[in-house]
Parts: structure tokens; C-alpha cells; sequence
């Protein structure tokens, strides 16, 4: 017995040296760990305690206790004690200043160049009271050419240029026709004339539109913004003052624009619409050269719109004799090509952070 008691006298004049000269809550723990955990030198004496003779073990038993709390409370004292130091030295140390900048974070990334194009020209529109339409990129023949003025012998209905979802579907079941993916988005203006019925109807469309082109200045698969308005009394006046404000909106506030008689199916009579060259300001010469984007002409070509045919507005729904209406298309890539003087459409599609955080 003598011998145990001796052990834990000893323990105890130990613990309170160590304890004592703990300089961090880690040491701390690990001596706490040591005299009292579970594999601990206390309870490895306590253990010795079944070779006692039985009226020895109460005596044994006590002074064990005594030590045990002796050497949590000098750890709990120890702990505190530290705290109390390193908050001292917390407060004495260099103060903070809070008017110091933060520090620098990631990168934070950005959407897509044409994710952000599509949504500018939309929110131009938005202003002039525009809504946003959409529809389906995989469509049906009818809504795609027949509704639009393209009859089955149509040069724009050539397999070169228009993905078809499989060839059984040629042959196939819909009523109306082919299935395909859409090559423009002007379906969404047909679907759009069919659902809401009467007019006024001001919307755009932005989506994605899929050809059979691939070079530098072609992807099958680009996006178009197109645009329908259609009352009572509209005229090609105001088709022009839409598109010449949408010009000083996205190109800038001195752009000028042309019209160009050109032919679309769907329209009646059809233009061609350029802007002064927004890299070179219309002049075709920069920094004495000439100005590789609008080839020295001062113009680019970005749109092209028209007063819709009066079969179109028939397919639609709606009755010629009573409303007209214009409507417009735009390659959503070409038009952020020429803002910012890009020459390679497919830069837009290979993903490389080198070009896209440029924008
Ligand atoms: C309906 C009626 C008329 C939309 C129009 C164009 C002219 C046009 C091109 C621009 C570049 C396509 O992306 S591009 O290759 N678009 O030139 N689009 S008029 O006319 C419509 C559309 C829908 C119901």
C-alpha cells in the first residue's frame, strides 16, 4: 500500500512541475491526457489496486481522488491562465486597422461574351417595350419555312444547310412536316402570332439557331436575336427609327445607319441594314491604315429586317388587311465581331480563357 500511495504522491509533485511550466493549451491537454485519461498514469495506479488486501483499498482509493482533482484543477487553472496571456497580448499587440484594404479574392469569372451580347440587345428592346420570346430549337417544317414563305422547293430548304433530327422523320407522321432543328429563330415569332392572338405584339427572340457551315466566319450553331412588331398602322418609318435607336444603343451614340434593298422570303419589301463601322468611326482608315473590319468601306452589315409578308402575318393568325408589321433578324456573334474588332467566329467557342477574359 505504502508503495502506491508513494506513486501517486509522486505523480501528483510531478503533474504540478509540468503543469506549471505548460507554455500552450496543446501541451496543456497532452499532460492532462497523460495523468488522467483512460490509458493514464492515475488510472494505471488505480488499477494496481486489486492486489491490496481489502481494508487497505478506502485509504488508497482517497488519496487517489485527492490527486486526480489536484491535478484537474491546477489544469483548468493552468488553462485559464493562458487565455488570460494570450489575450493580454492580443490587446497589447498592434492594433487593428480596419481601413486597411481587403485582401485581393479569385478571379470572380463573368458570363459568356455572347451570353452577355444576347442580353444587352434584350434589354435595348426591353426599353423600347419589347418582351422576350422563346421556343423550341428542335421544330417542325411548318413553323420553320412553310409558315414563313419557304415552300418545299425553296433554296433555304436544301439538306446542306438545315440539320433534320433523322431521316425517317422526312417521311414521317407530323402534320407539319420534317422534323428539324430550327435555322432561325423565327418560328418563335410564328408561335408567338398563333398563342397571343391579337395584336400589338413587340417581341424579341434570342436563341440558338443551327446550319450546316462551319469556316471562319460560319459555326452550325450560332445565336440570332430577331425581333416582330405588329399593330394597326405600322409602318416602315417605324421600323427604321427601332433599328436606328438599337444601333446607337449597342454601337454607340454617333452610329449612323443605311438601308440596303435586299430579299427575304418572309418579308415585303426586305433590307439590308448598316451601321457606320464602329472600330474606324465610318472614316475606313485607322491610325492611317485601313481599317481591316469594315474593309475600308466605313459600313458594316448587321441586320437584316423588312415588313412582314402579308402571308406571314396570315400564317400567324392574324388578319393582313388589318395589321402590318416589321421584323428583324441579327447574328448575335457577327454583331459582338464587330464591336470589339474580332475576325474569328470560332474564337467564340473554343473556351480559352485568354480570349474570354479579354471581354
Ligand atoms: C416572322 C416574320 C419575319 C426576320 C428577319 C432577317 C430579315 C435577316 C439574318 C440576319 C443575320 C439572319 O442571323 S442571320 O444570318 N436575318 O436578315 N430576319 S427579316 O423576319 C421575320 C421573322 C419572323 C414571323
Amino acid at each position: 500500500m505504502a508503495d502506491l500511495l508513494a506513486q501517486l504522491e509522486a505523480l501528483a509533485a510531478a503533474a504540478r512541475g509540468e503543469v506549471a511550466a505548460a507554455a500552450d493549451p496543446r501541451s496543456l491537454e497532452d499532460l492532462r491526457v497523460r495523468f488522467l485519461g483512460k490509458k493514464g498514469e492515475i488510472p494505471a495506479v488505480l488499477r494496481g489496486m486489486g492486489a491490496l488486501a481489502p481494508a487497505e483499498r478506502p485509504r488508497v482509493g482517497e488519496v487517489a481522488n485527492r490527486v486526480r482533482d489536484e491535478i484537474e484543477a491546477l489544469v483548468d487553472a493552468a488553462r485559464g491562465r493562458l487565455e488570460a496571456a494570450r489575450l493580454e497580448a492580443e490587446l497589447s499587440g498592434a492594433p487593428v486597422d480596419p481601413t486597411l484594404p481587403g485582401r485581393r479574392l479569385l478571379p470572380r469569372g463573368h458570363r459568356h461574351p455572347i451570353t452577355r451580347a444576347t442580353e444587352e440587345i434584350a434589354a435595348i428592346f426591353g426599353r423600347l417595350g419589347y418582351e422576350v420570346a422563346s421556343g423550341p430549337e428542335v421544330e417542325l417544317d411548318w413553323y420553320n419555312f412553310e409558315a414563313l414563305n419557304m415552300p418545299a422547293d425553296h433554296p433555304a430548304r436544301d439538306m446542306q444547310d438545315t440539320f433534320y433530327v433523322d431521316a425517317a422523320s422526312l417521311q414521317g407522321a407530323p402534320r407539319e412536316g420534317a422534323v428539324l432543328l430550327r435555322t432561325h429563330t423565327s418560328p418563335v415569332q410564328i408561335r408567338a402570332m398563333l398563342g397571343r392572338g391579337r395584336p400589338p405584339i413587340r417581341i424579341v427572340c434570342p436563341g440558338r439557331v443551327y446550319r450546316s457551315d462551319y469556316d471562319q466566319t460560319h459555326s452550325p450553331m450560332f445565336h440570332q436575336v430577331e425581333g416582330l412588331c405588329v399593330d394597326e398602322g405600322i409602318t416602315f418609318a417605324d421600323l427604321k427609327g427601332t433599328l436606328a435607336a438599337f444601333a446607337r444603343a449597342f454601337f454607340g451614340p454617333g452610329t449612323r445607319t443605311r438601308f440596303r434593298p435586299s430579299y427575304f422570303p418572309f418579308v415585303e419589301p426586305g433590307a439590308e441594314v448598316d451601321v457606320s463601322c464602329s472600330i474606324c468611326g465610318g472614316t475606313g482608315r485607322r491610325d492611317g491604315r485601313r481599317c481591316g473590319t469594315c474593309k475600308e468601306t466605313g459600313w458594316l452589315e448587321v441586320l437584316g429586317a423588312g415588313m412582314v409578308h402579308p402571308r406571314v402575318l396570315a400564317n400567324g393568325g392574324l388578319d393582313p388587311a388589318r395589321v402590318t408589321g416589321f421584323a428583324f433578324g441579327m447574328g448575335v456573334e457577327r454583331l459582338a465581331m464587330l464591336r470589339h474588332g474580332i475576325d474569328d467566329l470560332r474564337l467564340y467557342f473554343e473556351n480559352d480563357l485568354r480570349f474570354l477574359e479579354q471581354f
